[in-house]
């Protein structure tokens, strides 16, 4: 693994423009439990039954619920060393953008501005009306489903599976995906699109792809160099050796 650093690091001091994309992995240190893991939020229930709109037209209160549960967990949780680290990349890299699969919230919290959350974020809710959004951090939730003052029902301002991801952030991901000459990966298992098909992008403009995760996943076929390890340790480690 340390000449796997000594590479990545290598190449990070040579580095003008880095993206970053992350994620459940970044906020499994943070006690937020991951998708398809063995603790895996997923487990106790299909992603049909909860993240679609389909789920939520038939069934908003199991939904509701479900969401309410997670930002109790999230409520708890607080950024770990890994958000932290790519905060410090933020100031370390002339150039740098965080495209973020997270809805948690957690590299907000740490100040970090250069990013988007390409599937949205729980703590903002949608009003299913009129799309007006607002922020609602009530936990627990007062009322499920919880209500805008129209009266209409509120969802969860994330993209859910079978939805689009938003234009804007869409084109401000191929954007900087263009502009990057490295993208480091961290704590995604890769099978979710469009973020699950953005590292060969990278790659098949020349970029240089960096891998950081607990085990190999579709992406290690594309990575120059895979990192295995928790984001929390290995983050900082590379952080510790760039300059400052
Ligand atoms: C779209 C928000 C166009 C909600 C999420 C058939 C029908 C319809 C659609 C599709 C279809 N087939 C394919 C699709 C497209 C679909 C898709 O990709 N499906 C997959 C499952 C096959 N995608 C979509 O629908 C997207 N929209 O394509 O629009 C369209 C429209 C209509 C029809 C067709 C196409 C929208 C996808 C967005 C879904 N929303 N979240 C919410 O969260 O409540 S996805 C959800 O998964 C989260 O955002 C999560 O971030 C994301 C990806 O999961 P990961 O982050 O990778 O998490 P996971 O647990 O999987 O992996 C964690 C990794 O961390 C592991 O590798 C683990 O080893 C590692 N790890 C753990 N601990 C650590 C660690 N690493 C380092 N350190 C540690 N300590």
């Amino acid at each position: 693994m340390s000449d796997d650093i000594d590479r990545a690091v290598e190449r990070l001091r040579r580095t003008k423009s880095l993206l970053v994309i992350t994620g459940a992995g970044i906020s499994a240190e943070s006690g937020i439990p991951t998708f398809r893991g063995n603790d895996g939020l997923w487990q106790n229930y299909r992603a049909e039954e909860l993240a679609t709109p389909w789920a939520f037209e038939r069934d908003p209160v199991t939904v509701w619920k479900w969401y309410d549960w997670r930002r109790g967990i999230i409520g708890k949780a607080e950024p770990n060393a890994g958000h932290l680290a790519i905060k410090r990349f933020e100031e370390t890299f002339p150039d740098f953008f965080l495209i973020t699969q997270n809805v948690d919230g957690l590299h907000g919290r740490t100040g970090i501005r250069k990013i988007v959350e390409i599937h949205g974020n729980l703590w903002r809710v949608r009003c299913t009306r009129d799309n007006r959004t607002s922020m609602l951090t009530d936990v627990p939730l007062k009322t499920i489903p919880p209500r805008c003052e129209c009266g209409e029902i509120l969802r969860p301002d994330v993209v859910w599976f079978g939805e689009s991801i938003p234009t804007e952030a869409l084109q401000a991901s191929y954007n900087v995906m263009s502009l990057c000459d490295t993208l480091m990966v961290v704590g995604t298992s890769g099978v979710v699109y469009p973020v699950a098909s953005f590292p060969e992008t990278v790659k098949d403009k020349g970029g240089f792809v960096i891998e950081v995760n607990m085990e190999p996943t579709p992406i290690t076929n594309v990575a120059d160099v895979s990192l295995f390890g928790k984001s929390g340790d290995i983050l900082p480690a590379i952080a510790e050796r760039l300059p400052h």
